[in-house]
């Protein structure tokens, strides 16, 4: 076990952006291939992106990561992350929504879900044992501070080949609707003209 220092940082609770941080990762359109319902987003556009300082690897160690998911969506469906399980089974995650609008779907294995509303001052609890996405339904950026076990790990596989059972698409009358993934092309079909796509 590394004994590590302490240290600290600032976090602009506006934009979110970390005075120090290790790790940087973008998600593009391009990154994104088949985890929308639909239709790919915009290869160019930039989905998403997080920031991370890095601790050591050890169990009991924390990960704080600001992860900025930008307005725009696919077909309707709007922007948001690949969404995982923790390969560590006992690991958990704690968010608190800096800003924007927005919802954090989970799920578990055994076909339970939820999606918790995000907005400014907002944290949610996501126990082990479940996914988690979030979802950008507003016009600007949806900044989220989240703290995570280091010894975690990232489970995509799941959900690259399971897909969420739930999807948040924008609804008829513009305004975000929580559908069946089995029933999202029907939904987006239904009128083309109640879609934005503000990625392009
Ligand atoms: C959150 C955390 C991170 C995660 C990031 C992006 O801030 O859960 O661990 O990496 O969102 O989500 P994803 O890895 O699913 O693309
Ligand atoms: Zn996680």
């Amino acid at each position: 076990m590394v004994l590590q220092s302490p240290f600290e940082m600032t976090v602009d609770l506006e934009s979110g952006q970390m005075s120090v941080f290790e790790r940087h990762v973008t998600r593009y359109g391009r990154d994104m291939i088949g985890y929308y319902g639909t239709q790919d987003p915009d290869e160019d556009a930039l989905v998403y992106e997080y920031f991370e300082r890095n601790v050591p690897n050890d169990p009991g160690q924390i990960v704080q990561n600001v992860t900025v998911i930008y307005p725009g969506d696919a077909n309707g469906e709007y922007f948001m992350t690949k969404g995982h399980y923790h390969a560590n089974p006992r690991a958990s995650e704690v968010y608190l929504c800096l800003n924007g609008e927005g919802f954090l779907v989970m799920q578990t294995k055994t076909g339970d879900w939820c999606a918790c509303a995000l907005s400014r001052g907002k944290t949610v609890y996501v126990p082990p044992g479940w996914a988690h996405r979030s979802v950008n339904v507003g016009d600007r950026p949806l900044v989220l501070y989240a703290l995570y076990p280091a010894d975690a790990g990232h489970d995509y596989d799941a959900i690259s080949q399971g897909g969420f059972l739930k999807r948040i698409v924008r609804g008829l009358d513009g305004k975000p609707a929580l559908v069946d993934s089995k029933r999202v092309k029907e939904e987006t079909n239904k009128d083309r003209r109640g879609y934005s796509t503000a990625a392009k």
